[in-house]
């Protein structure tokens, strides 16, 4: 397997689970800042420019945070990070909706890319503050979703990866305040293994 990452993205999330299941894969960082993902040599694999990219050991490529997570998940059961059963399964699809197409795409966008809202300047800060409020919005559903769990389904799930991404943006990026669960939460999964050698390795520790 290969993961086509960024340090720092949202792909820090798959890379966090790529450790946690221990098989041998590959990581290369894509240079956002530079335009690499534009470039032939990355539009060949993902023609959306978009990482994670996730290129499998037949060569087929998966896209998409919640395709990739949920496809590693139900690839590698002896890493127990499959909720069983579709109640169970629907819940963490629901959350790593939630994180990635909600406080990523429709609250983070806002804050870091105020331009694609708005083209006039002077609208800039109303499109930020309108992200940080659906961020805001969404760490309080996890906070309650969180109420007298460890993690989100109770076990440690792939859900958590998403979470964990969009809560180290928030606190470990814009050095915001977490909703207490939500902290007790990343505090957590800071404290994992497989989480302090991604973040090594992606230069963020
Ligand atoms: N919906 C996509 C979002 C992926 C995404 O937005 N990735 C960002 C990094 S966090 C990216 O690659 N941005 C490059 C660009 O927009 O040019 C997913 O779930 O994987």
């Amino acid at each position: 397997m290969k993961l086509y990452y960024a340090p720092g993205a949202c792909s820090v999330g798959i890379h966090v689970l790529l450790e946690e299941i221990g098989k041998p894969y590959e990581a290369e960082a894509v240079n956002l800042r530079d335009g690499a993902q534009f470039k032939p040599e990355f539009t060949s694999i993902n023609p959306k420019s978009k990482v994670p990219t996730l290129v499998k050991d037949d060569g087929a490529v998966i896209t998409e945070f919640p395709a990739i997570a949920t496809w590693l998940a139900a690839s590698f059961p002896e890493a127990k990070l499959l909720p069983q059963g579709a109640d169970k399964l629907a819940k963490a699809l629901e959350y790593v909706d939630y994180a990635v197409a909600t406080l990523h795409m429709q609250g983070f966008s806002r804050i870091f890319r105020p331009a694609n809202y708005a083209p006039t300047e002077s609208d800039h800060e109303a499109v930020k503050a309108k992200g940080e409020e659906i961020f805001s919005k969404g760490l309080t559903v996890f906070d309650k979703a969180l109420e007298g769990k460890e993690y989100l389904l109770g076990e440690f799930s792939f859900a958590d990866s998403a979470l964990f991404y969009v809560s180290f943006w928030w606190k470990g990026r814009l050095g915001k305040e977490l909703p207490p669960n939500v902290a007790a939460h990343y505090q957590r999964m800071l404290a994992r293994p497989a989480v302090q050698r991604t973040l090594k390795a992606e230069g963020l520790a």
